[in-house]
């Protein structure tokens, strides 16, 4: 038997760092995927060739720490099934993708989500949330990344033409239209390739920021903070760089549901303006951004951007922008020569819409 399961990266257009914050996010999946070809033989190991990444062989019982590198993802998700009571007792593994690896396009979500479809196709495929979890454990324990379920729940959710708002309190999921193309205006990805780390301390330290605002509170949550300025709903928050950080918190979730409901409408030019907010929020809040980050953001709004900000956990990776169709050529000139003139990597971009998510496909 072999199983054929693949699952896409994501952008994130509004709702960063909200998610364990039980916040709100709108992200859409990637028509870019990771595929995985699984034929188990029940050998004891997972024999894996990774299209540009090599062969190797990881015993299925590896546990946290006996494997790093790309590698931790495959086992740390066979890890992670053991956990759920779900062995993987080994087979072979083939695995493509097009996804941009550390980009901050979530090639490990997809990476992670395509191998637990593929693992459980044969005693049925958990529900979406559960498989989520089963990925996201992988990340946090296995890895030692401690991120929430954003990138899961994209990859998994994803439709064609809708971005997705999530709401990580009640842990929904509505699709809510995204075509901006019908209205003449692209999504430009563009890949900054400054280099990024989530398992490195700064993630942890916002997330750990975060938390002791909610406490400062009195609250379990930021999500649980009562409507209100954000400033004065925050005042008893002892430290003011933990105050920031909870703002930026605050204010993007009331970003992600201005930008849904000017979706509905059809008023992109208001969703860019809910972009370029979310940027300078996690520029100068949730100090996120780097110098040759914010410079693509701007570079793409003097060029003409409806809106640019950068997606993902922080610190690099990619910037998004929204511009009509005939000026995405000029932006992305633009935006090159900016950066290498400012002496830091050359800057790739591609134009993104909205994809499916994960599917799985059993043959025989
Ligand atoms: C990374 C994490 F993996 C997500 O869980 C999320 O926190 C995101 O950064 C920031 O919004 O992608």
């Amino acid at each position: 038997m072999t199983v054929v399961a693949s699952a896409p990266g994501r952008v994130n257009l509004l709702g960063e760092h909200t998610d364990y914050n039980q916040g709100l996010a709108l992200p859409i999946a990637l028509t870019a995927r990771t595929e995985v070809r699984w034929s188990p033989d029940g050998s004891g190991h997972l024999v894996v060739d990774a299209e540009g990444y090599g062969q190797l062989t990881i015993p299925v019982g590896a546990t946290p720490g006996e494997v790093d590198g790309w590698a931790a993802y495959v086992a740390g998700v066979a890890w992670s099934l053991g956990v759920e009571g779900r062995p993987v007792t080994g087979g072979r593994l083939h695995i493509t993708s097009d996804v941009p690896v550390g980009a901050g396009l979530s090639s490990s979500a997809a990476l992670q989500c395509s191998l637990i479809g593929a693992f459980t196709v044969a005693t049925g495929v958990p529900d979406r949330l559960t498989w989520a979890r089963i990925a996201q454990r992988a990340e946090n324990d296995f890895v030692g990344a401690p991120t929430g379920l954003l990138d899961q729940l994209a990859s998994l959710h994803g439709v064609a033409d809708r971005a997705l708002l999530i709401d990580f309190d009640s842990l929904t999921v509505d699709p809510v239209p995204f075509d901006p193309t019908t209205a003449g205006v692209t999504l430009v990805v563009i890949d900054s390739h400054i280099t990024h780390g989530h398992a490195g301390g700064e993630y942890a330290a916002r997330r750990a920021s975060c938390e002791r605002a909610a406490a400062d509170l009195g609250l379990p949550n930021l999500r649980a903070v009562a409507s209100g300025h954000p400033d004065v709903v925050l005042s008893a928050v002892h430290d003011d760089v933990d105050r920031r950080r909870a703002r930026h918190v605050l204010t993007e979730n009331t970003r992600v549901l201005r930008a849904c409901e000017a979706l509905r409408d059809g008023d992109l030019a208001e969703v860019g303006a809910m972009m370029d907010a979310s940027h300078t929020s996690m520029r100068d809040d949730f100090e996120i951004t780097t110098p040759g980050i914010d410079l693509i953001a701007e570079t793409a709004r003097s060029a003409g951007a409806l809106g640019a900000r950068m997606t993902g956990g922080g610190f690099g990776g990619c910037v998004i922008t929204l511009v009509g169709t005939a000026r995405v050529d000029t932006l992305v000139a633009s935006v090159v020569a900016a950066a290498e003139r400012a002496g830091g990597p050359t800057p790739t971009a591609f134009t993104a819409r909205a994809g499916r998510g994960a599917s799985v496909d059993q043959l025989r």
